[in-house]
């Protein structure tokens, strides 16, 4: 029976010397092929030892680290399910993942294990480890008495492989379902339409909690059997200095408008690069064109989902045209529709819908949920708003779904609201993207007392910051005494954004 394990796809295309590098870190350690190997198995041999049943969740919230990828990997091994959780969720956030997620393995930070593992234990948990950056902590004591021999565990192409909770336009996040078959298919047409090739070296410097930095990145290294120069956070200045070395970095908009701040982004430090993609989030036209005067080099925008991996991708050969997100890739049905269902003809706007490989199996328990966002023929509503043009590029023009992406990061402006609304002495509240220069959106909140209530905007903002994820805060909290309606009552979201607008556009 054909073995559909992502890893052991991964596994497969390592280089044949396993002593070479395969992951260099800013603080000068080298992992070969076989490090990674071996690591893998011992992670993997620990996750069998406890006697999980099949399906089993592994939730991760640690700092990133060479280790923290290995956990991923010997998840896939083991043929267990990951669960990243971005390090910024505070307790609250969390418990709502655990209790909906239900995983048998948490590992957390040391400095988190108090509050984090009573979470865990209350769920059910009975595995919790922790793990540090500095490559401490149980569970890498635990692995070390492991057999550095594993072999691969057998999964379907539909077997789970991940669950990544993307936040909900109402209620709480969904875990979106993502399996073996998903995530290879998109590892492998990426690796052909980018045109990964011996001898690339990646520069990784995202966080690997999402989609972007965890799959399309570590996928796309791994599969090419390509090194990783692994950055523990974002750093532009360490980005520029190593840009030689590399060949290919990935980034969301944020990422390269603060490369270009640098002074030491040039044509020259660029020399041996052969791509800079990016995406997450809409890439400004300015910044497309200031890279290329720079830098020599367009950029590649490519376009996904956490439920859907990557979808449309400029091409690596033809014309890169800055403002769009390319082509449908190699597999993936792309179309655009009304709100009656209907096909529209090029040109014409409405929201774009997918098919193809990739697509996810569902929302973790949420049969009704993932029902509502296909359509009868199986196509995946996107909450996109696009366009198609004569030469079949795609077009993001903006979004059906209330959403702010913010440095990448997604803000659902119902869960900031209903935490403000939930305040004392408040009456309402709005959350609105408005244009930033360095994060490319932001939230700003705007509030309406009860009556004979005294709100204070920096006050509201104090008290969310006790209680969600410090990227969801919004950068400024407005106290007023109306908001704008229409005839039916509904708050016009679009004139507050439009009164706003200015706020922090200044580059
Ligand atoms: C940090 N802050 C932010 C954000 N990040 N505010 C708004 N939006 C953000 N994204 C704020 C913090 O709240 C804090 O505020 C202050 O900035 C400093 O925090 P710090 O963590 O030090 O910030 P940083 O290290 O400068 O981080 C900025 C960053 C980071 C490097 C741009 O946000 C980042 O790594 N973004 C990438 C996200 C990503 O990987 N997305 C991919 C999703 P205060 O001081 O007031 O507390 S995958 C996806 O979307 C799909 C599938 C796809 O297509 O890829
Ligand atoms: P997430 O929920 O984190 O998976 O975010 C997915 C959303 O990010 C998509 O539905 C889009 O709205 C947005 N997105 C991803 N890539 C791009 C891009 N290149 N341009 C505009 N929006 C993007």
């Amino acid at each position: 029976m054909k073995n559909h394990n992502l890893y052991a796809a991964l596994r497969a295309a390592f280089p044949e010397d396993l002593d070479a590098v395969a992951v260099e870190t800013d603080d000068g350690l080298m992992y070969s092929w076989r490090d990674l190997d071996r690591g893998t198995a011992m992670l993997a041999n620990l996750l069998e030892s406890m006697g999980l049943p099949q399906g089993a969740r592994v939730a991760v919230q640690v700092e990133k680290s060479v280790e923290a990828m290995m956990l991923y990997l010997a998840t896939l091994r083991a043929g267990y399910v990951f669960l990243p959780l971005n390090t910024a969720y505070q307790s609250a956030e969390i418990e709502y993942f655990i209790a909906n997620a239900e995983p048998s393995v948490v590992v957390c930070s040391r400095k988190n294990f108090g509050w984090v593992s009573k979470i865990a234990f209350k769920a059910g948990t009975q595995n919790v480890f922790t793990l540090d950056d500095d490559r401490s902590g149980s569970l890498l004591d635990r692995a070390a008495h492991c057999s550095d021999q594993h072999e691969v565990a057998q999964s379907g192409a539909d077997d789970l492989a991940a669950i990544l909770y993307t936040s909900g336009t109402t209620g709480r996040s969904k875990g979106a379902m993502l399996s073996h078959g998903n995530m290879l298919s998109n590892a492998l047409v990426l690796k052909d339409y980018w045109g990964w090739k011996p001898g690339d070296v990646l520069i990784h410097a995202l966080p690997i909690f999402h989609v972007h930095g965890l799959f399309v990145a570590i996928h796309g290294a791994l599969i090419n059997g390509s090194k990783m120069i692994w950055l523990a956070k974002f750093d532009p200045k360490l980005v520029v200095q190593k840009l030689p070395e590399a060949t290919v970095f990935m980034g969301v908009p944020t990422l390269y408008v603060r490369l270009l701040a640098e002074p030491g982004l040039s044509r020259e430090s660029c020399r041996n690069m052969r791509l800079f993609v990016a995406g997450s989030a809409p890439l400004l036209i300015e910044t497309f064109a200031e890279w290329q005067q720079r830098t020599g080099h367009t950029i590649l925008e490519r376009y996904g989902m956490s439920e859907t991996a990557m979808l449309t991708s400029n091409p690596y050969d033809g014309e890169r045209r800055g403002g769009t997100v390319g082509f449908a890739l190699p597999g993936v049905s792309l179309r655009v529709q009304d709100d009656d269902g209907r096909a529209l003809p090029t040109g014409e706007i409405g929201g774009i819908q997918v098919k193809g490989p990739n697509v996810f199996q569902g929302y973790w328990r949420m049969p009704e949920k993932t029902k509502e966002e296909f359509t009868a023929d199986g196509y995946f509503k996107t909450g996109d708003v696009g366009k198609i043009d004569e030469r079949g590029y795609i077009t993001i023009v903006g979004r059906s779904k209330d959403l702010i992406i913010s440095g990448g990061y997604n803000v659902y402006p119902a869960e900031i609201e209903s935490f403000i609304n939930d305040m004392p002495g408040v009456a309402e509240s709005a959350l609105v993207g408005v244009p930033h220069a360095d994060f490319g959106e932001v939230g700003i909140a705007i509030v309406i007392a009860k009556p004979g209530s005294t709100l204070d905007g920096d006050a509201i903002i104090a008290t969310l910051k006790s209680g969600l994820a410090n990227f969801k805060i919004p950068k400024r909290c407005f106290v007023v005494g109306e908001l704008p309606r229409n005839t039916m009552g509904k708050v016009q979201k679009n004139l507050l954004r439009e009164q706003y607008k200015q706020l922090f556009s200044a580059r």
